[in-house]
């Protein structure tokens, strides 16, 4: 997708060529907008959003603060600019910020808090991806002069890396009173939350209302072209929007682009469930080729990451002959893959998905 040829991770596979009945499990991130959401583009009421002056902009910020039940909401360009300035704000240089070692903020966005907010990632290996308040405790720097302290925690739901693991919202709500107790802010990369809250029964409000910011994704599973959100106070997002005119992401008529986001936003978290039961019955099945090991208790949303050791194949050699058969999947490591199941692909293609694993291990 982008990055150099020598890798063995997912999201650096070369670009493949891609026919029109290929099965696209590398990501959510494919989704294309919906004719719904072209429709609504092409009509868009704009303004100049760095004026604040673009009506379906303030819609789309206005609804996403209502649906999480806070102040105020912003528009980003991506899940990434969101993230980093909700670290810019929460922290000073030379702070740390204490997360997940396979987090997002940690693994994929360049390095950014520490190139461009000045911050340590302090993190923690944890198997399913999900911290406890006694993970976080130790990390914690004294209030020494002479030590970095220690600014944020940063928690990802649902966890990407470890398979789209989701918070029970009572852990969640534990570490951020603790956090708060301790002096500590606590933000929400919720790129995925929307399925979060599927998977949980809850609405997304219930299980975000202690964190002291939260990052969602329009772009994912939500099927928007682009965009993200950034969500908390108006004191928050004051500071968010000039943090994000910095970063050179204050956009013009930018309604185009919130008008499918509202769509995403309003239309699309109702049929996630759909893509979660895809996720169950798309793990079942590679549970039963020879070779590969897949927690099904791990397989709680739409990702499902799986070892393919047994097979006597590493992942990148299993990518490239499913890539030749039409099935697009990313390696996390030497041997794990990754597919993620999102609106663009259907119980059908899923099954054409198995089939095709089935064929090149027996090949
Ligand atoms: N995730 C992408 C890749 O960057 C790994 C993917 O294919 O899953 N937080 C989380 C938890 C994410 O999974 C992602 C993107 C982001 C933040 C960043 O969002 P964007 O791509 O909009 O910057």
């Amino acid at each position: 997708m982008y990055g150099p040829s020598v890798s063995n991770s997912t999201i650096d596979a070369a670009p493949p060529k891609l026919a029109a009945q290929t099965v696209d499990l590398r990501s959510d991130t494919v989704t294309k907008p919906t004719p719904e959401m072209r429709r609504a583009m092409a009509e868009a009421e704009v303004g100049d959003d760095v004026y604040a002056e673009d009506p379906t902009v303030n819609r789309l910020q206005q609804r996403a603060a209502e649906i999480f039940g806070r102040e105020a909401a912003i528009f980003v360009p991506s899940g990434s600019m969101g993230n980093l300035i909700a670290i810019k704000i929460w922290t000073h240089h030379s702070n740390e910020v204490i997360c997940e070692e396979l987090g997002h903020i940690n693994q994929y966005e360049m390095a950014s808090m520490s190139a461009i907010a000045g911050c340590m990632p302090r993190t923690v290996r944890s198997a399913d991806g999900i911290l406890t308040w006694e993970m976080i405790k130790p990390l914690i720097r004294p209030h020494i002069y002479y030590r970095a302290q220690t600014a944020l925690v940063s928690l990802e739901n649902t966890h990407n890396m470890a398979g789209g693991t989701v918070y029970q919202p009572r852990h969640s709500d534990e570490i951020c009173d603790h956090a708060h107790a301790a002096g500590l802010k606590v933000h929400l990369d919720g790129a995925r939350i929307f399925n979060a809250g599927v998977a949980l029964e809850k609405t997304v409000a219930e299980i975000t209302g202690k964190f002291d910011s939260i990052m969602f994704c329009l772009s994912k599973g939500l099927a928007a072209p682009v965009g993200s959100m950034l969500v908390g106070s108006n004191e928050f997002i004051e500071q968010a929007r000039i943090y994000r005119k910095m970063l050179g992401g204050g956009m013009r008529q930018a309604g185009v682009l919130a008008a499918a986001g509202l769509i995403a936003l309003e239309k699309m978290p109702g049929r996630l469930q759909e893509d979660h039961d895809n996720a169950k019955f798309l793990a079942e099945g590679l549970s039963h080729i020879k070779g590969v090991k897949v927690e099904l208790a791990k397989v709680q949303t739409n990702i499902v990451i799986f070892d393919v050791k047994g097979t006597g194949r590493s992942a990148a050699e299993i990518c490239d002959g499913l890539g030749k058969r039409g099935v697009l999947a990313g390696p996390t490591d030497s041997h794990s893959i990754r597919m993620v199941t999102h609106c663009d692909v259907n119980r059908a293609a899923i099954e054409r998905a198995l089939a095709e694993f089935r064929a090149l291990i027996t090949a």
